[in-house]
């Protein structure tokens, strides 16, 4: 294919699929077919590729500390492609110093692909400090990762995914940091290879790094950005940046601490929710959760394919995580009753939270996360009904308008599209998106930014009654009572709202 140095310092590989023999260009489709991302090209690119140093300025000079704990690296695979695990475990031996790696424990989930058994052992035999454990049967990635743990025997683990690159001086920072306060785990920032062409797309390490919260009702994660008190509390861009979750695919933490916190709970299935319970249980339990800027790792983000199981799974998983963490906050989140899985005992769970004198999840929301935003917890809750037009709503289910969706005036029902909520940000949110006027006398619907400016509202109560202002207009219904705009504010009822005052602010 006249290749050199494909895929040299992160950058991809693109081939022209067209171009290849038939048989080759079928064997691309296939791989492609088979694990959500390209085997393929995977196989084409270097197992120890180098990395560029991307560090931020000022980091090399912090961890200059020769006397670090030493760690044991847990990685999880289950018919992973063989290229992409050898190339996860000769990225760690590469851009790590020695002595601060104890061993590299590669935990095999039952994979089925005969190229991970024998001849795997056979390759990693040329490194002393790594070996593979084998699971009997399917122990998901969870309880794997425990195996793994449990195997392990350096003061500090990192779990990664097998399908990861580590960039020069990743590991010091991660393990700097939990050496100074125990009880703290740390994330890397996950760059992102690509499925297809595994080129590495660089995220931001600076203001604009990106932060995982919770979502609800699924607690899963989202990507939001830093806050603005965050930013300023800390003093150079090297500092840990506090996170609310964490994504999963690297973590390094404390034999000690991980133990203390009973590990990941051995009652979830597969994968899904561990990562939302250790978060919760390290923030509630007295420890922390960050993100180190200097540490850098990319992470093969790949498509998962949903199916029936695996959702009812997911359900099952998350249930357990509600019922032992959420408190009363629970009603938010899917199947916290079990009406879509057995969620199984908990009661040990409940136990070990109560011997570790964990906070409730309030605290979670007062001193670790206040814009955590809750569908149906609003400030403001419900549906929005209009004082002068009998039985209206405001109802962000309308047409389509560009890369927004119109916002009506329609006869109430009080579900999905008129289900609103007020947030700590001000945000007018339904349905995953934000009331947004920027649209001259129109309102419309758009992804929330959360960067205030068009989708910044005040309440202002009256009596019993609300106005939605934003930048001195008010949303009011038109003299003709047919619909929405967008105003100076007056003083008539056709601006005036009904809207269910459900709890104070939590930020002032
Ligand atoms: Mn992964």
């Amino acid at each position: 294919m006249n290749l050199t140095d494909p895929g040299v310092n992160g950058t991809g590989l693109t081939l022209d699929v067209t171009k290849l023999p038939k048989e080759e260009a079928e064997k691309f489709h296939r791989s492609l077919e088979q694990r959500e991302y390209s085997g393929y090209i995977s196989s084409l690119i270097s197992l120890q590729r180098s990395l560029p140093d991307i560090r931020l300025q000022g980091c090399h000079s912090l961890y200059t500390d020769l006397s670090l704990p030493e760690t044991s690296v847990i990685i999880i695979f289950y018919n992973e492609h063989w290229s992409v695990v050898l190339r996860t475990i000769h990225s760690i031996m590469d851009n790590t110093p020695p002595h601060l790696i104890k061993e590299i424990i590669l935990v095999d989930d039952a994979s089925t692909d005969e190229v991970l058994k024998e001849p795997l052992e056979e390759y990693v035999s040329r490194f002393r400090k790594v070996q593979i454990l084998r699971a009997e049967s399917r122990q998901g990635y969870i309880r794997a990762r425990m195996m793994g743990f449990v195997q392990s025997t350096a003061p500090v683990a990192v779990f990664m995914d097998a399908h990861c690159e580590c960039f020069p001086g990743w590991l010091e920072p991660l393990v700097t940091r939990i050496a100074e306060n125990q009880s703290i785990i740390t994330t890397p920032i996950l760059h992102w290879i690509d499925s297809e062409s595994l080129k590495i797309h660089k995220w931001g390490q600076r203001k604009n790094i990106a932060i995982p919260i919770l979502t609800f009702p699924n607690l899963f994660f989202t990507w939001s950005s830093m806050s603005e008190e965050e930013w300023k509390k800390r003093t150079r861009e090297t500092d840990p940046v506090r996170s609310p979750a964490m994504v999963g695919c690297v973590i390094a933490v404390s034999r000690s601490w991980f133990k203390k916190l009973g590990m990941f709970d051995p009652g979830l299935e597969i994968w899904g929710g561990e990562n939302t319970e250790l978060s919760i249980k390290t923030w509630l339990c007295g420890g922390g959760l960050e993100i180190i800027p200097c540490s850098n790792v990319a992470h093969l983000y790949h498509p998962h394919r949903p199916s029936k199981e695996s959702d009812i799974r997911y359900k099952r998983n998350i249930a357990r995580v509600s019922n032992v963490w959420l408190d009363m906050y629970k009603h938010f989140s899917e199947n916290y009753d079990g009406s879509i899985a057995d969620y199984g005992d908990i009661s040990d769970r409940i136990a070990l939270r109560d011997s570790l004198k964990c906070h409730p999840f309030e605290f979670y929301l007062t001193h670790v996360y206040p814009d955590q935003f809750i569908p149906g917890n609003g400030i403001y809750t419900g549906p929005i009904r209009n004082v002068e037009v009998c039985n209206h709503c405001l109802d962000s289910g309308g047409r389509k308008n560009g890369d927004s969706v119109n916002v009506l005036l329609y006869s109430c029902h009080g579900q999905g599209a008129q289900f609103w909520d007020f947030t700590e940000h001000h945000e007018i949110r339904a349905g995953g998106q934000c009331l947004d006027s920027g649209y001259g006398d129109n309102l419309v619907m758009r992804n929330c930014h959360g960067q205030r400016g068009n989708q910044e509202w005040e309440v202002v109560s009256l009596e019993g009654h609300v106005l939605l202002r934003s930048h001195g207009n008010c949303v009011g219904v038109t003299k003709d009572k047919s619909a929405l705009v967008l105003e100076k504010c007056h003083s008539s009822s056709l601006q005036q709202w009904t809207w269910k005052q459900n709890r104070k602010t939590r930020i002032s």
